[in-house]
């Protein structure tokens, strides 16, 4: 017996010893992730997803973004990762167009490159990884804000950066769907698109200045997470009666959701935009996953997502989850994002 529970231990060691060593999928790969700027908490969402996926992996990751929420910051960010020699870039860019040479500069030396969140144009990526179709993106929030208003009034919009890709796609759908004929809209006015660069006091000033333009404004939507709270504390602040929705932390909006100056927002997860990314990233860099259309990647607790073709031509993969933030729902999310 006691023979038996030795050789049983000696074979348990052996393989305890054996797992210790073996090989993760992403052991030896370094991933530069790129973000708008720095100190932006859903950036730091997004880092956490990429952590856990490194926890899981074994990859190495570096993550930055500029102060200022320039190109040229990120550029210059792009330039210090191909210096030290990723293996793959992550990059969530300011303006679409600014980046593709850097980014070409990197496929030159062997280095992948994924964009993630706001897209690189098609020229300059490998593969762009988003939350959910523009589309639906840009009119949930549009809904949202008509049901809030009661059908009909002025709406406006605060978004990030002027060159934002994601804000501004989001918002060629709305103003699509708002030019659609689609009766639903057909009292709705969109008066102004302003910028609040992604600051919270630039975001502030601009709601302040709407709110002073339009006496007869009815809701804004903010299509970004710095948006959120300092449009509402704005619109808080003056005692105004005009509603928001847009993408937010539920942890930012819940005082505003309590409030009743949102009825609801929205948010995917950006930890789990930060994992799939990773995956994609690792799979991609060992020639597992190349990202062309049709090609399925499966990633731990999201399951199997596949490559579609992208609006812009270049090609995408989708994590298709928004969550919706209401006086029912923000609890369960504050703490969370
Ligand atoms: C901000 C950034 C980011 C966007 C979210 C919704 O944090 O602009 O790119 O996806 O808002």
């Amino acid at each position: 017996m006691k023979k038996v529970l030795a050789l049983v231990l000696a074979m348990m060691l052996v393989l305890s010893v054996s797992a210790a060593f073996a090989e993760k999928a992403g052991e030896g790969i370094t991933i530069g992730v790129v973000y708008k700027q720095s100190g932006n908490a859903y950036f730091q969402a997004g880092v956490e997803g990429f952590q856990k996926a490194a926890d899981e992996l074994g990859f190495e990751f570096m993550h930055d973004g500029p102060d200022d929420g320039s190109s040229d910051g990120q550029i210059r960010i792009i330039e210090n990762y191909i210096a030290q020699g990723v293996d793959v870039l992550c990059i969530s860019a300011n303006d679409p167009a600014a980046l593709v040479d850097v980014c070409n500069e990197a496929r030159d030396a062997g280095i992948k490159v994924i964009s993630w969140d706001a897209k690189v144009d098609p020229e300059g990526r490998d593969l762009d990884v988003e939350p959910a179709s523009a589309k639906v993106i840009g009119v949930t929030q549009l809904d949202s804000i008509v049901n809030s208003i009661g059908g009909e009034g002025q709406i406006a919009i605060v978004s990030a950066m002027a060159t934002a890709p994601n804000q501004n796609l989001w918002i060629s759908f709305i103003k699509e769907a708002l030019e659609s004929g689609d009766p639903k809209y057909a009292n709705i006015e969109l008066v102004d698109v302003v910028y609040g660069d992604d600051e919270y006091t630039k975001s502030f000033n601009e709601t302040q200045a709407l709110l002073d333009k339009y006496p007869d404004l009815k809701g804004i939507i903010t299509p970004t997470t710095v948006g959120g709270p300092a449009v509402s504390k704005c619109i808080q602040d003056a005692g105004r009666d005009v509603k928001v929705t847009g993408l937010t932390l539920a942890t930012d909006m819940k005082e505003f959701i309590d409030a009743g100056i949102a009825d609801e927002t929205f948010l995917w997860n950006p930890i789990e935009l930060g994992y799939a990314s990773s995956y994609a990233a690792v799979a991609m860099v060992k020639g597992d996953f190349t990202g062309a259309v049709g090609e399925k990647l499966e990633v731990p607790e999201l399951g199997e997502l596949e490559v579609t073709e992208s609006d812009d031509g270049g090609t995408i993969l989708f994590l298709n989850k928004l969550n919706s933030f209401t006086k029912d729902t923000v609890d369960a999310w504050v703490g969370i994002l």
